[in-house]
């Protein structure tokens, strides 16, 4: 199978430096020669991590309370070209982050190449602590690594010459396309955001009510068969036991065996268009930051047909 990689050393979806160091430290792991050489993909790498340093703004002054809009906004926008071009030529497109405001360009990419290609609105599968759908009013932090949900769904809008206006229909997923796994820190207006609409989410309580099997059995038949899917993982839907090195962990989360399963199931589909792994920070914990690279690199095995 064919596969575009794309090493995205972004951080300014959020405050902690190093999460950049990410899709480095991945590589250096020797997760490329693994793709090739154990699971057979024909991998499509420029061989640089980008950090979009030419599209730095020289001021980047808060908008409607967002943190860094222009930085945010061009490194999303083009990213998802880069993601588009690899998805439109029908390749399996992984994303090396970087924070998860980075999903703004993947999702974007691969929802526009699934509507040109197939002419079918693509599903998200979001695993995370946390939902990311905070619209800038309803953030309290300000980071747009807690806001891209909301501006992929369109539930969060921007005037077409404001940071994220250059979003599209086509480059949108619909809200009811989109399914949440390992849910434990949602944001007061978050969950008035999720109930509003109708958004399916799979908390941890429900995977200790009902089992992961279970509730991969319920989250797939949602979105149904025969749907491309977009895998969006952030490593601190792990629990810190497993990824300590990440910026914001929440305790009681998922285990990496947890972890693995969801990756598993979504490539048994046969649907799965992309991946993102995201949040993963090698500078936080000195101790923790090999451990975290490692369930990184066994999360993105798992999606990839590794067993
Ligand atoms: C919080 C934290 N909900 C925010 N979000 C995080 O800043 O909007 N997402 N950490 O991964
Ligand atoms: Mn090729
Ligand atoms: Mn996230
Ligand atoms: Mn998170």
């Amino acid at each position: 199978t064919e596969l575009g990689l794309v090493a995205v050393g972004f951080s300014g979806g959020q405050c902690k430096p190093g999460v950049d160091a990410a899709p480095m430290a991945l590589i250096e792991s020797g997760l490329v020669e693994q793709l090739k050489d154990d699971l057979k993909y024909d991998v499509h790498y420029d061989g640089q991590v980008h950090a979009y340093g030419d599209l730095m703004p020289k001021t980047d002054p808060d908008y409607r309370g967002m943190k860094n809009p222009k930085a945010v906004c061009a490194v999303t926008k083009q990213l998802s070209n880069q993601v588009y071009e690899h998805a439109k030529k029908g390749r399996f497109v992984l994303t090396l982050g970087g924070d998860h405001s980075i999903a703004i360009g993947t999702i974007s990419g691969t929802a526009k190449a699934m509507h040109e290609r197939l002419d079918r609105d693509m599903a998200v599968i979001w695993v995370d602590a946390h939902a990311d759908i905070n619209t800038p009013e309803t953030s309290d932090s300000g980071n747009i690594h807690g806001m891209p949900v909301a501006f992929l769904t369109g539930l969060a809008n921007d005037k077409p010459d404001a940071p994220f206006g250059w979003l599209n229909d086509d480059q949108r997923i619909s809200p009811k396309k989109l399914v949440y796994i390992g849910l434990r820190d949602v944001d007061r207006g978050e969950k008035k955001i999720l109930r509003d609409n109708g958004i399916k989410a799979f908390s941890m309580h429900d995977i200790d009510r009902y089992g992961i099997g279970k509730v991969m059995d319920m989250a797939l038949g949602w979105i149904g068969s025969d749907t491309p899917i977009h895998l969006s993982f952030d490593i601190d839907a792990l629990d810190p036991m497993w990824a300590p090195s990440t910026g914001t962990a929440v305790r009681g989360g998922l285990t990496l065996r947890e972890g693995d399963f969801i990756a598993e199931c979504v490539h048994e589909t046969g649907s799965l268009v992309a991946l993102d792994l995201v949040e993963v920070n090698p500078s936080l914990e000195e101790q923790g930051a090999a451990e975290t690279v490692r369930a990184g690199v066994s999360i993105v095995r798992s999606s990839l047909g590794d067993t």
